[in-house]
């Protein structure tokens, strides 16, 4: 019927029977997902937000973002035939303490785990109907506005700090999307916003990088700072960085969701903190980092999401972190 898991061919949409929805996101669940969800594919509501914000500037040197622009304005663009999304939310550990690096870059790589997860969930309802389903599996990996679809399968809302926050686990989840050639029945798209008065996230981030609630400028962003910039880090942002090495959770952090429904993670989860990171505070993750050779950098982000700053792109954060701190000599 196809010609493999990522490509398949135009004009092939199947049909599936009553109720197989609720079966999809069980096996979802089953799979690992914490949150899942069905949305009709379609032209994204959000898509003249994502314009101007491109427009803006806030996307700094993230090229791919505006490259990719026309895919993300419309979900059925990506892959043709496909009609519906299941998508996921799977949990990375809201409950783990704050630290030098973000909590979700701490154990395993987020894209080794939720694409295979999600085709394995394909490869199961090709068994269940018989015949091959088309589709493709994305988190991260494509022109997709993912919580814009995470929204409309029913899943949360954006959070003045722009994270999709689920109402019954917070926000510290990633978002997966397996886009799929079949008529699905949609869950109800997310209609109601829940941060009410709320400012917390807006008046903690430490580099004031929020234009506006649920705009943020990535360019101030420590998350961009640290993962996304290749060159150096702009002077008049580094104090505020503190002693963030990898990533920032502060605006969800302070996130009254976050606080009272974050999940614990699974003891086999496989974003459970690695060796070289686990417990650290700054100064010795700085340090301990600044000691690494390329081999030994390798060997100690083997499958992890800290291997795409390179050593450089560590070194450099390590370096800051240790200036704000006070102890370089
Ligand atoms: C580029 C990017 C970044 C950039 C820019 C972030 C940003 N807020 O735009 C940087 C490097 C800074 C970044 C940081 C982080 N990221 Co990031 N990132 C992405 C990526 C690749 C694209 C996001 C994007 O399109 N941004 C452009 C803006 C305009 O889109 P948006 O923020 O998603 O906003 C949408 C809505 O909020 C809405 N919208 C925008 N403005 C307005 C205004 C109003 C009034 C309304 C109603 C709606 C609205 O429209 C937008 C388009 O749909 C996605 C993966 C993907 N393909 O979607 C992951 C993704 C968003 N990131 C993710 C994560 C986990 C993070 C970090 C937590 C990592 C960390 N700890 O350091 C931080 C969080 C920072 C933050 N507060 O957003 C997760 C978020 C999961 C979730 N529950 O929301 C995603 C979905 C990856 C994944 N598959 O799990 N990220
Ligand atoms: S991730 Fe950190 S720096 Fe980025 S917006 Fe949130 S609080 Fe601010
Ligand atoms: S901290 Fe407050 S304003 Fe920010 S996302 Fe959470 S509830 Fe919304």
């Amino acid at each position: 019927m196809r010609g493999g898991r990522g490509t398949c061919p135009p004009d092939v949409t199947l049909q599936a029977p009553r109720g197989f929805a609720h079966r999809l996101k069980a096996e979802a669940y089953a799979r690992g997902a914490m949150i899942a969800g069905v949305a009709r594919l379609g032209p994204a509501e959000t898509a003249a937000a994502y314009d101007d914000w491109i427009a803006a500037g806030y996307a700094g040197e993230m090229g791919y973002l505006e490259r990719g622009a026309e895919k993300r304005r419309d979900s059925r663009l990506p892959v043709p035939g496909a009609v519906s999304a299941l998508v996921i939310g799977v949990n990375y550990g809201g409950t783990e303490p704050d630290g030098p690096v973000a909590r979700y870059a701490r154990g395993d790589d987020y894209h080794d785990v939720l694409v295979p997860m999600l085709r394995g969930v394909q490869d199961w309802a090709s068994g269940e109907l018989g015949v091959e389903v088309p589709g493709k599996a994305y988190t991260d990996t494509g022109p997709m506005l993912e919580r814009d679809l995470a929204r409309r399968a029913g899943l949360g809302w954006f959070g003045k700090n722009t994270m999709l926050i689920s109402p019954r686990h917070g926000s510290f989840f990633f978002i997966g999307v397996l886009l799929l050639a079949l008529e699905l029945e949609p869950d109800a798209p997310f209609e109601t916003e829940h941060c009410g008065s709320c400012t917390r996230c807006l008046q903690a981030c430490p580099t004031d990088a929020f234009v506006a609630p649920r705009v943020l400028d990535a360019t101030q962003c420590v998350s961009y700072l640290t993962i996304e910039l290749k060159g150096s880090i702009p002077e008049a942002l580094r104090e505020r960085m503190g002693g963030l090495v990898y990533g920032c959770d502060v605006c969800q952090s302070v996130c009254p969701w976050n606080v009272k429904f974050s999940q614990v993670l699974a003891e086999d989860s496989p974003f459970k903190a690695r060796e070289f990171v686990a417990g650290k505070d700054a100064v010795t993750l700085a340090t301990d980092i600044l000691a690494l050779d390329q081999d030994a950098f390798s060997a100690a982000f083997r499958k992890s999401p800290m291997k795409r700053a390179k050593l450089a792109g560590l070194r450099r954060n390590a370096t800051v972190a240790l200036g704000n701190l006070d102890t370089l000599t």
